[in-house]
């Protein structure tokens, strides 16, 4: 009854590429590039405030295939759409294209391209489930235009390309931490990312008695409505009230009391709160994690982004709570919030028995009912052929 998402072999993926390259524009492309998804294990609303994240990332992945073309215009297809596109280089701009080519084509932009592409798009990430998908499109574009022009341009300024092209061109001001593990990620690994100047750190996530479950409720996320904004824009304004660069090693208390309105109070307690919280989680995982420990700062998180950040929705609330009560050591929503995914740390033996107990919790409350992803931490952006 529970219900798995395979994780699909990377040349498997490749060849649906390939395929739909071919289809659309009837040659062979001359590779093809392959970026991840990712889930957050701890460090939610914090990327975007100077904080710290520890993000790794998923075994399901975005290939695109690639070819160079005469003439500065950039065409994408897509397996999920018979259609495709085309854009004249000089015409991308803030909101053109629209929809998935603006990760496409914002990469192109950002990377300052003279000289046009085709590109064709396969991907296991599912979209609107808070697991990075747009993340993993404009990273697997990323090293494939580097490649194919043979672009002076080392992972920072890739990275940097694709934050461009998602805040610029797609017009979402997100804060750079999927970018950052789509292009970082080593197979094993955590990514201890300071958001304050971009440095980082591998952490082995080496859990041997407990896996991380992840939760897709199903329940498409909803960045678009204005939400995600008006939390950035609330921690720009802290910062402003406070007379502080960024928020980053306040006290969570003394820092939420000197703000003067209850909600601007409890936003700024869960950005000070939450960076100390990934502060002791990346201590835990320095040796064997305690798992109840670990566990319990990250149900800490998902009440701060559920009761002060406001961020949660039903859907989350429910998988967590049902993985708490099936006997998780933690559990929290991951991604940007209001819907979207969640994991639960739980110990091997009870895998099932909490996903059978999330699913049960989603349909007994009528929501939509929830499927399951395998976790094992992967690698970067890379080239597949
Ligand atoms: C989304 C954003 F893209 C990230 O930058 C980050 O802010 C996250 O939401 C919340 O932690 O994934």
């Amino acid at each position: 009854m529970t219900a798995w998402l395979p994780v699909i072999e990377e040349s498997e993926l490749a060849d649906g590429a390939v395929e739909r390259f071919r289809t659309a524009f009837g040659d062979e492309p001359d590779g093809v590039w392959i970026a991840p998804g990712r889930v957050n294990l701890i460090g939610e609303h914090v990327d975007y405030a100077g904080g710290l994240v520890l993000p790794f990332a998923l075994p399901y992945v975005t290939a695109v295939a690639a070819r160079r073309r005469d003439g500065a215009v950039l065409r994408a297809a897509s397996t999920g759409s018979d259609e495709h596109w085309g854009i004249a280089l000089s015409a991308i701009a803030p909101g053109s294209p629209d929809g998935w080519g603006a990760y496409v084509a914002g990469v192109a932009w950002a990377l300052g391209l003279t000289e046009g592409a085709d590109i064709a798009v396969h991907s296991s990430v599912p979209v609107g489930s808070g697991l990075s998908s747009s993340a993993a499109l404009e990273c697997a574009v990323a090293v494939a235009l580097r490649d194919l022009f043979d672009l002076d341009a080392d992972r920072r300024t890739l990275i940097d390309a694709c934050i461009r092209a998602e805040n610029e061109i797609a017009g979402a001001s997100t804060g750079g931490m999927d970018q950052s593990i789509a292009m970082l990620a080593e197979p094993g690994h955590a990514l201890l990312l300071d958001c304050l100047d971009f440095s980082s750190r591998q952490i082995p996530l080496g859990l041997p008695d407990a896996e991380i479950l992840v939760i897709d409720t199903n329940a498409p996320h909803r960045l678009v409505d204005g939400q995600y904004g008006q939390r950035r824009a609330s921690v720009e304004k802290a910062c402003a009230d406070l007379g502080v660069r960024t928020l980053r090693g306040l006290d969570p208390e003394a820092a939420a009391s000197a703000m003067t309105d209850p909600v601007s109070a409890a936003r700024v307690r869960h950005v000070t709160s939450e960076i100390v919280r990934v502060e002791q989680a990346a201590e835990l995982l320095h040796s064997t994690p305690d798992l109840t420990a670990l566990g319990t700062l990250l149900t800490a998180s998902h009440r701060s982004l559920r009761d002060d950040y406001e961020v949660s929705s039903p859907e989350l609330d429910s998988a967590v709570r049902a993985s708490l009560d099936a006997g998780a050591f933690g559990a929290r929503m991951t991604g940007g919030g209001f819907g979207g995914s969640a994991i639960a740390l739980v110990d091997r033996t009870r895998t099932e028995a909490v996903a059978d107990a999330v699913t049960e919790a989603a349909s007994a409350a009528g929501l939509p009912t929830p499927t399951f992803l395998t976790a094992t931490p992967s690698g970067a952006a890379h080239r597949q052929r």
